[in-house]
C-alpha cells in the first residue's frame, strides 16, 4: 500500500493491488496476454496454481472463497481462456462467492478488427457478475483493480477485471489503496423493533438459517437467538453448515431431499425468521409429499441484499442487514422481554425432539429406494444401495471435513445425510446447478484450508465433466478425496425417463472405465469399493493421504436405483399431437 502515488508499471500496479488485498493464490492457465504480470507473482508472494481447464480454475477460486471468506482469484488467456470461465462464474454468482476473475482482452489498438482470440468479454459476463471493471487506460490499473476486489466483497459475488492486453505495459503514477471493507450493520431500527415484537408474541417461532449466516460469521449469534426463543432451526437448502447439527434445536435442511423433521416443524410456525436467506424458489418446494411452507405465518426476512427481501415469499418485515448483526440486535431487544413462546418451551422441546427422532429413524430404516423401477434394477445388482453408502460415508466423515457436492441423483439424496458443526463446510453446487462443480471446488477449498479434510461427492456422469483436474491434483499435490458414485448412468435425468417418459431411455446409460484405474493413470490414488464394510475404512485412509498431498478417487459401485426426481415441479406427462409421435405419450 502506498499513501502517495508512486511511479510503477501497470503490471506492477495490478500485482501490488492484489498483494494489498491479501491475495496469495491465483488459479489459471498460463497465457501470453498476462505474462508481464505473471512474471511478478513469485516475487510478490503469490502462488500460481496451473490447472487443466479454465472452468476448473474459476471453480477452484469459488471453493477457495467459500472455504476461507477471502477472495478467490483466477486468470486466463483472452478469448477462449476467458470464455471457458463462463459456467464456473455463473455458479460462483449463485453461490455468492467473492471471486475476482481477471480477463485480459484483445489489445486496444486492434479491438474490433477480428484479430486473434478476440471476443467482447464484458457482455458475456454481464448477468453473472456483481461488478465489471474495465481498465480503459493503463494509468487506471490500480484504481480499477482495487474496485473489483472491494466490490466482490461488498456485494458478495464475482467481479470481473477486464484488461486490454497492451494495458499490462506502460508506466503510471499509482497509489495502491488499502482494501475498502464496509460493515453492513443490523438494518433499520424500526424494522428490528417490529421483528422483535413479532418474535416476542410468536407461539411457534422457527428460524431458517441461510448462507448469509455463514457469510456473516453469524453462527454463534444464531445459536444464541435460537436458544433465547427456543426456536427450532432449519438450514436453508444446501446450507447444512449454517447451524451446528449437534445442537438440540437443529432440525436439518429444507429443500430437495432435505429433512422431513425440518419441514414438519416449519409447517407449524406462526412466525418465521428467515435469517440470511433469499428463500430461493427451488429450495422451498414441496418434498416428501409435504407442502410445508407455512402460508399463514408472518415472515421476517433478513438479508444483506435488499433486492431479495420479499422477492420469493411474501414477508411481514424485511430487514436489510447483516445476518449476524441482525441476530445480535434481535437478541438484545428480546433478552429481557417476556416471550409468548416461553410458556410452551417444554412442550415444544418435546415436539422438536419427536420430529427429529422420527426422521432419524426413517433414515436408519431407509436402506434402499422402494419405487418399482429401483426395486427392479437393484434386485439382481451385485452392487450396494446408494442410501447405505451415503450413511456409511456420513459416519466416517471427520468432524471438521469440508464436503463439496455435485448435481445428480445420489449427490442430491446426500443432502439428508450431511451434517456439520462449523460453517464453511458444505459447498454444494448451488442454484446454478451445474454437473462438474464439486471436484474443482473441493480442490480450491483444500488450498484455502489445507489442514481440513476436503471431500467431493460426484456422480459418474458429472465426473466425466470434471476429472481432468486430477492432473492438477497430481501436479500440485492437492490432497483431496473424491467419492465417485458409479451407477453407470446419468441417474437424475434417467429418473425423469422413468417417471414421465415410460422408461424410453435416451442418452442416459454410461459405459465407464474403471475410475480407480483412471485415477491411478493420472498419478492419483484409485480405489474401487464394492463392500459396505469397506466404505468407512476407505474414506478414512483417503483422508489420511490428504496430509501427504495425495488425491484419492474412491469409486463406489452402487446399484442403479434412483431417489425422487429433481424437477417434479417442472416436468409434465408428454402430450403428442402428430400421428408420427402418437406412441410417445
Ligand atoms: C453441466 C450440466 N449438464 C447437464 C445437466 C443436467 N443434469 C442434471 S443431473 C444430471 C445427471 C447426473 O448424473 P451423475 O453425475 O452420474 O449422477 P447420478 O444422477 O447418476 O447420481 C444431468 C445430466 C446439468 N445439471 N449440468
Ligand atoms: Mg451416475
Amino acid at each position: 500500500m502506498t499513501a502517495e502515488p508512486v511511479l510503477m508499471t501497470s503490471s506492477e500496479a495490478l500485482v501490488e493491488t492484489m498483494v494489498a488485498q491479501g491475495v496469495t493464490d491465483v488459479f489459471g492457465i498460463v497465457g501470453s496476454a498476462y505474462m508481464d504480470a505473471l512474471d511478478l507473482f513469485p516475487a510478490a508472494g503469490i502462488r500460481f496454481i496451473p490447472v487443466a481447464h479454465e472452468q476448473g480454475a474459476a471453480h477452484m477460486a469459488d471453493g477457495y472463497a467459500r472455504a476461507s471468506g477471502r477472495h478467490g482469484v483466477c486468470i486466463a488467456q483472452n478469448g477462449p481462456g476467458v470464455t471457458n470461465f463462463v459456467t464456473a462464474i455463473a455458479a460462483a454468482y449463485w453461490a455468492h462467492s467473492p471471486v475476482v476473475f481477471i480477463t485480459p482482452e484483445t489489445g486496444s489498438m486492434t479491438m474490433g478488427l477480428g484479430g486473434f482470440q478476440e471476443t467482447e468479454q464484458l457482455p458475456i459476463f454481464s448477468k453473472i457478475t456483481k461488478y465489471q471493471g474495465h481498465v480503459n487506460d493503463p494509468r487506471r490499473m490500480a484504481e480499477i483493480a482495487a474496485r473489483c476486489f472491494d466490490r466482490a466483497r461488498l456485494e458478495q459475488g464475482p467481479a470481473q477485471l477486464n484488461i486490454p492486453r497492451d494495458h499490462f505495459y506502460g508506466e503510471c503514477r499509482a497509489r495502491i489503496a488499502p482494501p475498502l471493507r464496509i460493515g453492513r450493520g443490523p438494518g433499520d431500527a424500526a424494522a428490528l423493533d417490529e421483528a422483535a415484537d413479532l418474535l416476542a408474541s410468536a407461539r411457534f417461532p422457527v428460524i431458517v438459517a441461510g448462507g448469509g449466516v455463514i457469510l456473516a460469521e453469524g453462527r454463534d449469534a444464531t445459536v444464541a437467538l435460537a436458544g433465547l426463543l427456543h426456536a427450532p432451526v432449519c438450514n436453508s437448502y444446501l446450507h447444512n453448515d449454517s447451524f451446528p447439527a449437534s445442537h438440540e434445536l437443529w432440525c436439518g435442511p429444507l429443500g430437495y431431499q432435505g429433512s422431513r423433521a425440518a419441514m414438519q416443524l416449519l409447517a407449524q410456525a406462526d412466525v418465521v425468521l428467515a435469517l440470511g436467506t433469499r428463500l430461493g424458489p427451488f429450495g422451498t418446494l414441496p418434498q416428501h409429499g409435504l407442502d410445508y411452507w407455512p402460508q399463514h405465518a408472518k415472515v421476517i426476512q433478513v438479508d444483506a441484499d435488499a433486492r431479495v427481501l420479499g422477492l420469493v415469499k411474501p414477508i411481514a418485515v424485511g430487514i436489510h442487514g447483516d445476518a449476524r448483526a441482525a441476530a445480535l440486535a434481535l437478541h438484545e431487544r428480546l433478552r429481557a422481554r417476556e416471550l409468548a413462546a416461553g410458556a410452551t418451551v417444554a412442550e415444544r422441546r418435546q415436539r422438536i425432539a419427536a420430529a427429529r427422532a422420527a426422521w432419524e429413524h426413517e433414515l436408519e430404516q431407509c436402506t434402499h429406494e422402494r419405487d418399482p423401477y429401483s426395486l427392479e434394477v437393484a434386485q439382481y445388482s451385485p452392487h450396494r444401495h446408494p442410501l447405505q453408502v451415503l450413511r456409511e460415508l456420513e459416519r466416517a466423515l471427520p468432524a471438521d471435513a469440508m464436503v463439496a457436492t455435485d448435481i445428480g441423483n445420489i449427490c442430491s439424496v446426500a443432502n439428508s445425510y450431511l451434517r456439520f458443526e462449523q460453517p464453511r463446510s458444505m459447498f454444494a453446487a448451488m442454484s446454478f446447478g451445474n454437473c462438474g462443480y464439486a471436484f474443482p471446488v473441493a480442490c480450491g477449498a483444500k488450498i484455502a484450508q489445507p489442514q481440513r479434510p476436503a471431500v467431493a461427492y460426484v456422480g459418474d456422469g458429472a465426473w466425466g465433466i470434471s476429472l481432468n483436474e486430477l492432473l492438477t491434483c497430481a501436479r500440485e499435490r492437492i490432497g483431496v478425496t473424491v467419492v465417485v458414485f458409479n451407477n453407470g448412468q446419468w441417474g437424475a435425468e434417467k429418473k425423469n425417463h422413468v417417471d414421465f417418459y415410460s422408461r424410453r431411455f435416451v442418452g442416459v446409460d454410461l459405459a465407464n472405465p474403471s475410475w480407480a484405474q483412471v485415477a491411478q493413470a493420472f498419478g492419483c490414488e484409485g480405489v474401487t469399493v464394492d463392500r459396505l464394510a469397506d466404505v468407512g475404512p476407505a474414506l478414512r485412509a483417503a483422508v489420511q493421504a490428504q496430509a501427504e498431498g495425495r488425491c484419492t478417487v474412491l469409486e463406489m459401485m452402487v446399484t442403479r436405483e434412483l431417489g425422487d426426481p429433481f424437477r417434479r415441479d417442472a416436468l409434465a406427462k408428454p402430450v403428442r399431437l402428430l400421428e408420427k409421435y402418437k406412441g410417445y405419450a
